[in-house]
């Protein structure tokens, strides 16, 4: 009886350093979200004196992946129409079309995110390369998740990889959903390559919250590894002058992996991976976009 009260009081006593520390690292991370918007907003555009010729447009910024990575939600968090610290997770509601998410205090400046599905995405792309080539954004971000993608299937029985085996339709779907990442990088390599105009490439792995116990096996996927290597072939095609490229690694939501709707579980979020590693993430991901915002002021 004694043992179980001491642990009582040890697990109470854990559970308010994990409290105090979350809000330490809430506290210091709402003005960093703050500050995002000043760097997503492009510097203003000088006003034309005398001259004939509307200025050019500010260049806006990409969001690309397959479907269900979470690039709505990146964007909605990025654009601060959502702070994921405060507002729940949603279930999976595909994106059909381009979507132009505006900045909160900067209106007017939006940004643009294309539809994952590769048939939704599919009409938009020769469009969307070449505005790549021709210098149309300042900077790309590649979202993707380790092949956790959300599904549109209700059920895991409805999925076309699904053949009567849920454990072996999930391995199969994270193989398959990793290979999509892989073929949508391979059709963008020839853009990435051909571009001559400066710009910044972002990676954004997220749903850490998902993988986080594969975390050295995911990081060299994507740093040297089957995704890395290509990635690598297209920094090394540039000067750093011209492409700068960062990947960071996040959880913008603490959420099971589901069909969609939340009807059939198919991962439980990782043991262990709670509010206080999650927002440590942002903080990472915040370090990263700081790193880019440096790089666009040395010209
Ligand atoms: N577990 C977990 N789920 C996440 C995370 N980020 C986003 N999600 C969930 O992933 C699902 C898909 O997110 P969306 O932002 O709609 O994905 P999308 O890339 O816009 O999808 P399409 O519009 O079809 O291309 C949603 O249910 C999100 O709540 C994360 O970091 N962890
Ligand atoms: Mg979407």
């Amino acid at each position: 009886m004694e043992l179980d009260k001491d642990a009582d009081e040890v697990v109470k006593e854990l559970g308010k350093t994990v409290a105090k520390e979350a809000w330490e690292k809430k506290n210091r991370l709402l003005p960093l979200i703050k500050s995002l918007g000043r760097f997503f907003r492009p510097s203003p555009v000088p006003e034309s004196q005398g001259s004939e010729t509307p200025p050019e447009p500010p260049r806006g910024i990409l969001i690309l992946g397959p479907g269900g990575t979470g690039k709505t939600t990146l964007a909605r968090f990025l654009s601060g129409d959502v702070n994921v610290l405060i507002d729940p997770p949603g279930y999976y509601v595909p994106s059909f079309s381009v979507e132009s998410v505006p900045l909160l205090d900067a209106p007017g400046v939006e940004l643009v995110v294309m539809p994952g599905q590769g048939y939704r995405l599919q009409p938009e792309f020769g469009k969307l390369t070449s505005e790549l080539v021709r210098g149309a954004y300042r900077g790309l971000i590649l979202a993707v998740d380790y092949g956790y993608h959300a599904i549109e299937s209700e059920w895991s029985r409805e999925h076309k990889l699904y053949h009567g085996n849920k454990k072996e339709f999930i391995a199969n779907l994270l193989v398959s959903q990793r290979q999509e990442e892989l073929d949508l990088l391979d059709k963008l390599i020839p853009s990435l390559n051909a571009i001559t105009q400066r710009m910044w490439l972002l990676v954004v792995v997220l749903k850490q919250d998902l993988w986080s116990s594969q975390q050295a096996t995911v990081k060299r996927h994507y740093e040297d590894g089957a995704w890395g290597v290509k990635m690598n072939q297209v920094v090394i095609a540039h000067n750093s002058n011209l492409l700068c490229q960062r990947t960071a690694y996040a959880s913008l939501h603490i959420q099971n992996y589901t069909t969609r709707g939340g009807r059939d579980t198919l991962k439980k979020n990782t043991a262990g991976y709670d509010a206080t590693r999650q927002r440590q993430s942002l903080v990472e991901l915040f370090q990263v976009i700081d790193a880019l915002r440096e790089w666009e002021d040395q010209v």
